[in-house]
């Protein structure tokens, strides 16, 4: 079983998914896609009996962001193991995919060559990576990214030119109407987004995913007194479009969709200390109980 003391490598995390295949007769392994350098997008289901509605988890879409990976695994471990009635009940409510690392390429380098590295690994003329959110085919370069590849958020030559962002893409419009909810796992600042990246005009449940959120922020706070703030992307942090979340929305019309900038405000930033791992998770978690909760009375 994962131990949330100390980050895992990609290798560390596969196993454990594999792992999990072994144990668990409600989880099946999923491929969400594949990067440039070849690697398969690892992710699972959680199941208890197919065609329910879906909560999809998105994480390590940026690579030194790695409090976003084992946050996601502390969930789908939670979901697997706590005897909470309430997630007990998530667990059999929804089916989950859950995939901890959607920038493989990104994540290895980031273990292995340099701890700082953001984007994927596709040369582009002299240089590495395209920035993974930024390149989904919402907005694409309008706001917030940049044409040149030697910054850290180049968007790319295209909309959708990279094989994590445009295999992901294709295998979540493959699960149709089915998502409920979606979920992007980012670090840091304390936050939680919703869309759009260019916009704060409001949208048919603009104000119940607002409300929504900051209810499950106040759930989150309850545990270790971490504050978050809930707002539009646009207001709360930076213009920022071609982000997976505002695709899902514009083009796959989830319901609700949410950005989480994880822990902390600055501290440690993406170096977040592996002693925080656990409370960072544990909160998170709080928080996913409530978004579902809360979820369920905006119908
Ligand atoms: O700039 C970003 O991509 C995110 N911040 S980060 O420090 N993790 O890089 C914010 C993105 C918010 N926008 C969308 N999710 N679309
Ligand atoms: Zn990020």
């Amino acid at each position: 079983s994962m131990r949330f003391d100390t980050y895992y490598n990609l290798e560390g995390i596969n196993a454990w998914i594999n792992d999990l295949v072994r144990t668990y007769s409600e989880v099946t392994k999923l491929v969400g896609g594949v990067s440039y350098e070849g690697r398969e997008i690892e992710g699972f289901r959680i199941s208890h009996g197919s065609g329910r509605k879906i909560i999809f988890l998105e994480g390590g879409l940026h690579a030194r962001e790695w409090i976003s990976p084992a946050t996601v695994c502390f969930i789908a471990n939670e979901l697997l193991t706590s005897t909470n009635p309430e997630t007990r009940a998530a667990a059999r409510d929804f089916d989950w995919y859950i995939f901890p690392v959607t920038n493989p390429d990104g994540y290895v380098w980031s273990h292995t060559n340099f701890r700082m590295w953001r984007k994927n690994r596709r040369p582009i003329g002299n240089f590495f990576g395209v920035d993974l959110n930024r390149n989904w085919n919402s907005n694409w370069l309008v706001s917030g990214a940049s044409t040149n590849p030697a910054t850290d958020t180049y968007a790319g030559p295209g909309p959708f030119s990279e094989p994590e962002s445009r295999s992901l893409s294709t295998y979540l419009r493959s699960l149709g109407d089915r998502i409920d909810m979606y979920l992007s796992f980012h670090s840091f600042g304390e936050l939680l987004l919703i869309p759009f990246g260019n916009s704060t005009a409001p949208y048919a449940n603009y104000h119940d995913a607002i409300n929504i959120g900051r209810r499950a922020m106040g759930a989150l706070s309850v545990r270790f007194g971490t504050l978050y703030r809930t707002g539009n992307i646009a207001e709360a942090i930076y213009l920022a479009t071609g982000g997976s979340i505002d695709w899902v929305k514009e083009d796959l019309n989830v319901p609700l969709v949410y950005c989480y900038e994880s822990r902390d405000r600055g501290q440690y930033g993406f170096l977040l200390p592996p002693e925080q791992i656990l409370p960072n998770s544990q909160e998170t978690m709080d928080s996913v109980l409530e978004l579902i909760h809360q979820g369920r009375r905006f119908g």
